[in-house]
């Protein structure tokens, strides 16, 4: 049993379904993986294939680590607002809006050539709607006053950005996967249920950007556990179709979580299924936007070079696998850094060494993930659309 995950192995465990080359010291040289100038950009590596490359960043770290913004302007060439979009953070009261922060990060991005998504118009769960929304009156007209609180607020954000933002997450985790219902918040209990609430997001967004790409953003992701968020967002994206509903793709947000160093079998067993939903999703006529990744580095040692190989070799069969599929041109992780990355805040390792989720470490210094990503989308097939 191999206790690392070895690219041959890996390949013909998944009996030649997997297209790209093994990761040779060869391709390793073609992909230098420094942080430093001569090397080349994850944004480049992903224009050679015609992909772009991205990430989220927050008001935070962008006015307050001049060091990491730097870094993020020479890797990539997307980028997403990490809150600034969010009804928490845009609509401090239900008649005013606060775009200051999203304005300078969307400034910033277009200042370095980067193309900014918008996420998201609609987090539709109480958990995440502010507290004003959440205890609302909607007065003796419900329905009429859920219909102008929604569409007012997806019209005057879409609107007053225009043709400057191209791709939205219109609306992000409407699927509760305890039990596969759709989430009800205040909004869809005046407009008579989820789906309504929700095709009325996506119309709404349709008629004021008809130049931009709309997403449905969720977590359903290729580990065990996932298999009924699964069904339920395929249901959803059939509902949507069905209806005709304007969704133009399935955001696959790629929070991943080792199970432990990943082995051949492991990742050969976790494929099926994966591949299984998105061919149902991309045979409905979807693209697909990997946009959220990173990785929770749980059942791996502490020891930091072992944990690194397996949160790299992790991600890269789950990206060999994701890119294959030609509806995939967009590639942002959710933070490029882990001093910038919330899932230590979110979830510790129960061991308290800290957490190794995204491509740098602390000090900025690329590790064997940033290597990992860079490697797929080189290996990945070139676009073609
Ligand atoms: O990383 C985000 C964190 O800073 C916020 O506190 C949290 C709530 O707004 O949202 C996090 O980002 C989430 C994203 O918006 C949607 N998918 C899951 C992300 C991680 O929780």
């Amino acid at each position: 049993m191999p206790t690392m995950l070895d690219r041959r192995d890996l390949i013909v465990g998944a009996a030649g379904l997997i297209a790209s080359a093994p990761l040779a010291p060869a391709l390793a040289a073609a992909v230098p993986d420094a942080a430093g100038s001569g090397a080349a950009a994850l944004k480049d590596v992903a224009t050679g294939r015609r992909f772009r490359f991205g990430t989220a960043l927050s008001y935070g770290a962008l006015t307050r680590d001049p060091a990491y913004a730097a870094l993020v302007a020479r890797q990539c060439d997307l980028l997403v607002a990490e809150n600034e979009m969010k009804w928490q953070w845009l609509r401090p009261t239900p008649t005013t809006f606060a775009f200051d922060r999203f304005d300078a990060i969307l400034r910033w991005g277009e200042a370095h050539g980067m193309a900014v998504r918008g996420h998201n118009l609609l987090w539709h769960q109480p958990k995440w709607f502010p507290a004003w929304l959440n205890a609302y009156d909607f007065g003796s007209a419900p329905h009429r006053e859920a219909e102008r609180l929604l569409t007012t607020h997806i019209d005057t954000v879409t609107r007053r950005y225009g043709t400057r933002i191209k791709s939205y997450d219109v609306v992000n985790e409407a699927v509760n996967p305890k039990d596969g219902t759709l989430y009800e918040t205040s909004l869809s209990k005046a407009l008579g249920g989820a789906e309504p609430t929700l095709d009325l997001a996506f119309r709404t967004a349709r008629a004021a950007a008809p130049h931009a790409q709309l997403v449905y953003n969720d977590y359903m992701s290729w580990e065990p556990g996932n298999d009924a968020h699964r069904a339920r967002v395929l249901r959803l994206l059939e509902g949507f179709r069905r209806r005709g509903t304007p969704v133009d793709a399935l955001g696959v947000q790629s929070h991943l979580i080792t199970q432990g160093l990943p082995t051949a079998s492991h990742v050969a067993a976790l494929e099926g299924p994966w591949r299984q939903f998105l061919d149902a999703v991309t045979h409905m006529g979807y693209a697909l936007v990997v946009t959220e990744l990173d990785v929770r580095d749980n059942n791996l040692p502490a020891d930091i070079a072992v944990r690194d190989r397996g949160v790299a070799d992790f991600t890269r069969a789950y990206l060999d696998v994701t890119l294959a599929y030609p509806q995939l041109t967009d590639v942002l992780c959710w933070g490029l850094a882990d001093r910038h990355s919330w899932i230590e805040g979110f979830e510790p390792r129960r061991d308290r060494a800290p957490r190794r989720p995204t491509l740098y470490d602390t000090a900025l210094q690329p590790k064997p993930m940033r290597a990992a990503v860079a490697a797929a989308l080189a290996a990945a097939p070139i676009r073609t659309g």
